[in-house]
């Protein structure tokens, strides 16, 4: 499958990984929005939060206790975001499911 996140999480395509385990990998965005912008993804290949099920559900609970464990190891403890694009009006690029873990400024709400 040519897929950018799954050669990310195999290791063909260099990233710069902050985390990983037998389920998911974190790692920076090549193009950061804030000083702490890291993507945490499932190894598995999930397109998107569409494709979520109660089979599969499980990994999104786990990435979201490595948001945290990540939050805090980069000292975000005035806040943080963790946000996940669906779709083309969602602002999906990378069809492949990732959260984007974003801290370190004020976040403005709504999103643009
Ligand atoms: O977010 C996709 C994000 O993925 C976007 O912020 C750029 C980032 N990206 C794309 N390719 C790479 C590689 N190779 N390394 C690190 N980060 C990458 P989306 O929500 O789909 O718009």
């Amino acid at each position: 499958m040519d897929c950018v996140f799954c050669k990310i999480a195999s290791g063909e395509i260099p990233s710069t990984r902050v985390y990983e385990d037998d389920l998911c990998v974190a790692f920076k965005d090549l193009e950061p929005q804030a000083p702490v912008h890291l993507l945490i993804i499932p190894r598995e290949h999930i397109a998107s939060a569409e494709e979520i099920t109660p089979k599969n559900s499980a990994i999104v609970a786990h990435i979201f206790e490595v948001a945290a464990k990540l939050a805090k190891e980069n000292h975000l403890d005035r806040g943080w975001r963790i946000v996940s694009n669906v779709g083309e009006e969602g602002g999906q690029s990378v069809k492949h499911l990732h959260f984007h873990l974003l801290g370190g400024r004020p976040m403005a709400w709504p999103p643009g």
